[in-house]
């Protein structure tokens, strides 16, 4: 019997076994990134001492990396006709298909890499026992499967950022393993920066010497004031040995790695070792804390030549196509006081600062092209016109992106809404320091990486995209996989798998099941698949709480209104709670039938103020990445995170005046009217100067804001004043300017609930 499904998760009953043997293991099919076209039969290869597996040399890599895993299991395979690979030249480079019937198993491919993924597929039938050596038994049943599978995207990346913190060998190899088993491809190193300088140059020792290390680094968060330091020394740097084993490695995983060198910005570590590199040449120390810096490199002639030395050893030990030149927040402060720059800009004919950037970056386009590699680099590139072969990798939303690609040129889809890794994956207080944001594993997976702006003509220039990991608050190893795992696994589906055959419900399913995968592999990942999602809703002209957890089969929610006693037992969620009064609601998943806690107690305060229940309009609509449960929420009796601006109950607007209107249905009296900015200036997020407030028809009232810590709070109690509609003008901060971080852009505001009593 067949059957063919979309969903990639069928648990194959034990009962389908022939019971006579004893000692089989089989193994629920959950393969991520789900392939395009899978069929399976209720039958099974049985994989044992006397499987024999048959190649020839063009499969070198990914046969063996099969019998090597084989063997991990305990089972030796010596040559025959059991497992065969098979060329394909009809396939694309990519793809891959195999074929596993009761006596055999194929995998045709055109090359080793799409022999690879045929592979890594393969793996995942196996038990999970496989990938720690810890598999006991002596034959393994591996369900009978006809999978045909390519991947939609070709640029299928990650990136890790080492400056901000510097991670093993063993790591980034641990890194390169899971990038492969996604089926990704690429491995964005991001080498240098102003708090470390992370790759040996032989010419230049005091790149070693100096700009590896910083006395000593920002203790908590950025915003947290007045800033703390931790008064250790805190560096490294991967030796020229190092990058070429990892290089090798990542071969033989079909990884390719592209170095990232930044310039002309993020570029105060080399700065602090060759001080001439800088516009001013006055000594600057490595930084010590986060943001964007204003030494940049100068554009005399002595950095080009600095540079060019540089890329020379990063091109002898790195072979990809493209080299990462940064390009991202250059101030231009240094080079407006410059008098050397100021000669460039005269002597090139150059209008701006902006235009110098271009220079800079066509400059060294040129040297790279002369090599035979392109470069690629942040949208900033794009400022002054863009260098004529240059790859645009968007991070600041996806217009850069568009503008490229509409100009023919490569992109690579980065927008910090859906790839910003660093980003909070929970609402949960209790969450590890991040550096901000949200973003949560479902916004990942729901990404498309093809802007809608653009034709389909225009949508092959996006290469693909790729998960950034910016380690500014990531100090340790296990905390980098707490935040790339398992957003990086849905970043791989977004990627591969058919965007038609896409489903959230049947990917968490099959990521629950993974799990075991990730434990049996010691990946630190972060588990939200038992947490509680509430939503205000109205129904029946009421309001209501609704609760609703991710995985629901084998499972419960239980509450607790204030009021109860401490006892989930008490109470089974069946249906949306009516909120008519102010409480405190306790939920948590359990398992079916059971005492089991699986995920953890959420805490829903809810005040039901006047504004509850109203209506709501603003006049400007939140930017899409930051919409949170839309206007409504602003007024559904539930406050934002304190530190989680992304997440449903903040609204974030860019560069906008807003004005909220908001009708109370009817006259009623007002004591006061609080509300909530976000000021995370890091994030370009600027709480307001000054609001305006007034009811019905009558003046306007100012009142002026604090500018001081990351939440700003407004809080105007009122005396005798009843209104059925309350006005409030929201003017945003402008634009952010000079020695501010951001400065030059457009601020953000972020407004959270609108408490009216
Ligand atoms: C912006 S993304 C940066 C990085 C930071 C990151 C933190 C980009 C090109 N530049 O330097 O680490 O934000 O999210």
């Amino acid at each position: 019997m067949h059957f063919k499904t979309s969903f990639g998760f069928i648990i194959l009953l034990l009962t389908v076994l022939s019971c006579q043997q004893k000692n089989i293991e089989t193994q629920e099919i959950a393969i991520i990134p789900q392939p395009n076209s899978i069929e399976v039969s209720k039958t099974f290869f049985v994989l044992n001492h006397t499987t024999g597996i048959n190649y020839d040399n063009i499969f070198e890599i990914s046969a063996d990396f099969l019998k090597s895993y084989l063997e991990s299991g305990g089972i030796e395979v010596k040559s025959g006709n059991n497992i065969t690979f098979i060329e394909d030249k009809n396939l694309q480079k990519e793809a891959y298909s195999l074929n596993v019937i009761e006596d055999s198993i194929e995998i045709k491919a055109s090359t080793d890499q799409g022999a690879f993924y045929a592979v890594q597929t393969l793996r995942q039938l196996l038990p999970v026992e496989f990938e720690n050596a810890s598999f006991k038994g002596n034959q393994v049943n591996i369900p009978s499967v006809v999978i045909e599978d390519s991947p939609q995207f070709a640029y299928r990346g990650m990136h890790l950022d080492v400056s901000r913190h510097v991670f093993s060998l063993e790591f980034i190899k641990k890194y390169i393993d899971a990038i492969a088993m996604l089926k990704m491809n690429t491995f964005h190193w991001h080498l240098t920066d102003d708090q470390g300088w992370r790759i040996e140059i032989k010419k230049y020792p005091k790149l070693q010497e100096i700009a590896a290390y910083r006395d000593e680094t920002l203790v908590g968060h950025y915003s947290d004031q007045p800033h703390q330091f931790d008064g250790k020394k805190y560096g490294g740097f991967y030796s020229q040995e190092e990058i070429k084993d990892i290089v090798a490695y990542a071969q033989e995983h079909f990884v390719t790695i592209i170095p990232e060198i930044e310039m002309p910005g993020h570029s105060q570590a080399a700065i602090a070792a060759y001080p001439e590199l800088g516009c001013t040449g006055e000594k600057v120390e490595v930084a010590k804390k986060w943001g964007v810096f204003e030494d940049i490199y100068c554009t005399n002639d002595e950095t080009f030549d600095f540079l060019e030395d540089v890329l020379d050893e990063v091109l002898e030990l790195f072979p990809s196509k493209y080299i990462h030149i940064g390009g991202d927040e250059a101030p231009k402060t240094r080079w407006k006081s410059c008098a050397n720059c100021q000669t460039r800009i005269k002597e090139e004919g150059l209008k701006d600062e902006h235009e110098l950037q271009n220079y800079f970056i066509t400059r060294i386009e040129k040297y790279l092209n002369s090599k035979g590699r392109q470069i690629i680099g942040w949208d900033e590139i794009l400022e002054g016109g863009l260098a004529p072969n240059a790859t645009v990798m968007s991070w600041r939303g996806t217009s850069g992106a568009v503008e490229a690609a509409k100009s023919g040129h490569n992109v690579v889809m980065t927008p910090t809404s859906h790839c910003y890794f660093d980003y909070y994956q929970s609402d949960n207080e209790d969450e590890p320091l991040a550096i901000g944001g949200f973003l949560h594993l479902e916004k990942v997976y729901g990404f498309n990486p093809i802007p809608e702006e653009l034709t389909s003509e225009e949508a092959q220039y996006v290469l693909g995209a790729q998960g950034n990991i910016w380690t500014e608050y990531m100090p340790a190893e296990d905390q980098v996989e707490y935040m790339a795992f398992p957003r990086m696994l849905a970043m791989s589906e977004v990627l591969w798998s058919d965007s038609e055959q896409k489903s959230y419900g049947d990917f968490v399913k099959r990521l629950e099941s993974f799990h075991k995968r990730l434990d049996a592999l010691d990946i630190n990942y972060a588990n939200h698949l038992y947490e509680i999602e509430s939503n205000i809703i109205e129904e029946d002209g009421e309001i209501k709480l609704e609760l609703n957890s991710l995985v629901k089969e084998g499972k419960v929610i239980r509450v607790t209104l204030n009021g109860d006693k401490p006892n989930y037992e008490s109470r089974v969620y069946t249906k949306p709670i009516v909120i008519d009064t102010s409480r405190t609601i306790k939920a948590a998943v359990f398992k079916f039938n059971s005492n089991e806690k699986l995920g953890k107690t959420i805490i829903q305060n809810i005040n039901y103020h006047k504004g509850v229940g109203g209506k709501i309009i603003i006049n400007k609509q939140p930017h899409k990445a930051y919409s949170g449960s839309g206007s409504k929420g602003l007024i559904n009796g539930i406050s934002g995170s304190n530190s989680r601006f992304g997440d449903k109950e903040w609204l974030g607007f860019w560069g906008e005046d807003i004005m909220v209107e908001i009708d109370l249905g009817e006259e009623k009296e007002i004591k006061s009217i609080e509300t909530r900015f976000y000021n995370g200036n890091g994030q370009w997020i600027y709480a307001p100067k000054e609001i305006l407030v007034a009811f019905d028809n009558e003046q306007y009232q100012s009142f002026k804001l604090d500018d001081d810590g990351s939440l700003i709070s407004f809080k105007s109690h009122f005396l005798d004043q009843s209104a059925k509609k309350i006005y409030i003008k929201v003017q945003n901060y402008g634009t952010i300017p000079e020695g501010k971080q951001g400065a030059g852009h457009k601020a953000w505001t972020f407004i959270d609930e609108i408490i009216i009593n």
